[in-house]
């Protein structure tokens, strides 16, 4: 059974969410989903559209995810990674190389190429404009 993990606030859920959690439950067979706080968002400096309770049940909804579980701040994946017994941590392009000091040696790291012309930043402008 190969574990993998990733992380994210998953606000306003779009095709490039689904296209990333899609290709990291191909790596293995079990996928968890560490889910931004709205408190852990207000320190990365976002504001997520749907509070955590919501965007949780929404990701729980997709057929690659196995489990979804709180990320509370930047230090606690190494202590996820031992606790999930996880094999792979994989997140996407924009973060690539910025949690390998922190994983290295713990598990396998991958970084996926992003999914171009989505974002959720991006839908919210669109949809001030409509
Ligand atoms: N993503 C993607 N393609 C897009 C948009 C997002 O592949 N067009 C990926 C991101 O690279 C990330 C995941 O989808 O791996 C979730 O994106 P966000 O919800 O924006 O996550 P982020 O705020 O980057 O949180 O500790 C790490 C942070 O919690 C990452």
């Amino acid at each position: 059974m190969k574990r993998v993990i990733t992380y994210g606030t998953y606000d306003l859920l779009h095709y490039g969410h689904i296209e990333l959690l899609r290709r990291a439950k191909a790596l293995g067979d079990y996928l968890v989903v560490v889910l931004s706080s709205d408190e852990f968002n207000a320190v990365k400096g976002k504001r997520a559209y749907f509070p955590y309770e919501e965007r949780k049940a929404m990701v729980e909804a997709i057929r690659y995810v196995d489990l979804v579980v709180p990320e509370y701040d930047w230090d606690q994946k190494p202590d996820d990674v031992k606790k999930y017994d996880i094999d792979v941590f994989v997140m996407g392009d924009d973060w690539t190389g910025k949690f390998d000091e922190q994983l290295e040696g713990l598990c396998e790291i991958v970084y996926l190429p992003r999914t171009p012309e989505i974002s959720t930043t991006q839908i919210k402008q669109d949809m001030q404009i409509r």
